[in-house]
């Protein structure tokens, strides 16, 4: 439990699932509600605290869920409403939170909304979504030769996308849109979630002159770099309704905007979003001296009093970072990172494996975003069907799977798997961990050292993004708690770091 006055967020570890690939009850090849609640106790097993749904709500699939047709339901390919509830109450019933994936920025072509809105220019709402004579020189993303504007024949103007032309903008500057979405909103914390994931939220408020993008960036999506004032008072009406429950729900927004300083104010004063991804470290190269700046940015652009950090590796957009840095061992390392870190850490399903990204042969590719190695389904055991109640999933497995796959992990305890778990328990009985302050520690070129530290409570952590051997000293004693390699947990630190290895240090009693 998180000490007397501290929001569970701060202190909890959220592990992202993707419904699609995390575990399938159907038998048809895509995962589900019923797969993920079947899975709950290996969750808790775990020691996670948070799980983040990706969405699950009615939708033609044009970009698997994001597209959006029908907010206040379970698409039938992942199971239904009572399927939801049951999952809520099982999760609860572990002392797992559950966020849900809302994506307020776009619906689906789909949505009944949108038809009405496309219907004619005199259409109630016409101005749900954004229209135009002209179109400005706006990308869309995943394809920066597209137009964020589609041509509507039947009506003669253009319509926004920030993405595919199947998921048309909303208008937030309408207060029917307003109010429809608090509609939705409410809606999923009466049945009792316990926060959003909020998509793309710094896409909602734009500029209503809807000015050019600057020639230097107007060959990138403009979903990257909208970033307009009108944003934060929706954030604050959001706030309001979201805090309005008991039980401190939270929002986590999606502010795909890749400089931290840019992010900073979605926070507001305390009273936009709770939590905000921060982007910029997972682009990051796996170099000391590149993740120092990443944290010195959070550091030095986050204000202290309300703006928590978080961090993320991995999730359902990017190569997972397994693959990104090469090796197992720096991945290893990497989790000690993301676990050891001050502020809210984020896990995507998979890599407490330490999945690679799947190959997938070209007439396999179904993402417009290039996307699907990193949403490859979740090998459970070694069987054929590694534990997938059906036939093929709709994605190739990842590699390794009959070795890499949890039941073997969770037999082998050196691996990837309870790693993580000793991570995470080490983060439950540690304050200094959870909540302490953050502080650099002396070290040299190619490896990033800090102190936890909560009163009495300290942790060190020594990262090495070297392959070589390098020696860390420090002046006081301390002992191994974790190594990301699993070697001398127990012992006390020698004063050398392996190649790519990575130690969660506690102090010694002087
Ligand atoms: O992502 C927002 C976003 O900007 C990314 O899609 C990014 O442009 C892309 O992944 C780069 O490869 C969110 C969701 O996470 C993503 O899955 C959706 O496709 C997108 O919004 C649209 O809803």
């Amino acid at each position: 439990m998180p000490p007397a006055g501290e929001p569970w967020w701060r202190s909890a570890v959220v592990y992202q699932i993707y419904p699609r690939s995390f575990a399938d009850a159907g038998g048809d090849g895509v995962g589900d509600l019923e797969g993920i609640r079947g899975r709950l106790d290996h969750l808790s097993w775990l020691g996670v605290d948070a799980i983040w749904v990706s969405p699950f709500f009615g939708s033609p699939m044009a970009d698997f869920g994001y597209d959006v047709a029908d907010y206040c339901d379970v698409d039938p390919l992942f199971g239904t409403l009572s399927d939801f509830d049951h999952l809520v109450a099982d999760a609860h019933e572990r002392g797992l939170r559950i966020l849900v994936d809302w994506v307020p920025n776009h619906t689906s072509d789909q949505h009944p909304w949108f038809a009405e809105s496309r219907s004619s220019r005199s259409s109630a709402k016409r101005d749900w979504y954004v229209w135009r004579d002209r179109p400005n020189n706006w990308k869309a993303a995943f394809d920066e030769t597209q137009s964020a504007w589609t041509w509507d024949e039947a009506t003669g103007q253009y319509y926004l996308h920030l993405f595919l032309p199947e998921q048309p903008d909303l208008n937030w500057a309408n207060p029917e849109v307003v109010e429809a979405m608090h509609g939705v909103l409410r809606f999923w914390l009466d049945r009792g979630v316990d926060g959003f994931r909020v998509d793309v939220v710094h896409g909602l408020g734009k500029d209503p002159a809807f000015p050019d993008a600057p020639p230097e960036t107007a060959d990138r999506p403009w979903s990257g770099q909208n970033d307009h004032q009108s944003t934060h008072a929706i954030l604050r009406d959001l706030r309001r309704l979201v805090d309005g429950y008991p039980g401190d729900r939270v929002l986590v927004g999606e502010v795909y905007l890749l400089s931290t300083r840019q992010i900073a104010p979605y926070y507001g004063d305390g009273d936009e979003l709770h939590l905000a991804f921060n982007f910029a470290p997972l682009y990051a190269p796996w170099e000391a001296p590149a993740w120092r700046r990443s944290v010195d940015r959070v550091v030095e652009e986050l204000d202290p009093r309300h703006a928590w950090p978080t961090w993320v590796l991995s999730n359902h957009d990017n190569p997972r970072h397994r693959t990104r840095y090469g090796s197992e061992a720096r991945a290893r390392a990497a989790a000690v990172l993301l676990l050891t870190l001050r502020g809210t850490p984020f896990v995507y399903a998979g890599e407490e494996l330490g999945l690679e990204d799947a190959e997938v042969p070209p007439e396999r590719r179904v993402d417009p975003g290039g996307r699907d190695g990193c949403r490859a389904p979740i090998p459970w055991d070694a069987s054929t069907g590694h534990g997938w109640a059906g036939d093929d999933p709709w994605l190739p497995w990842p590699p390794e799977a009959d070795v890499r796959n949890v039941a073997a992990e969770r037999e082998d305890e050196g691996s990837v798997l309870h790693l993580y778990r000793r991570l995470l328990a080490a983060r439950r009985e540690s304050v200094a961990l959870r909540l302490g302050s953050w502080s650099p520690l002396p070290s040299p070129p190619g490896v990033l050292a800090y102190e936890r530290e909560a009163g009495a409570d300290r942790r060190a952590v020594v990262v090495n993004y070297t392959d070589d051997v390098v020696k860390v000293a420090f002046p006081q004693a301390w002992t191994v708690q974790v190594s990301s390699d699993g070697q001398s947990e127990g012992a006390s630190y020698e004063g050398t770091v392996g190649a790519s290895q990575a130690l969660l240090l506690r102090r010694q009693p002087p």
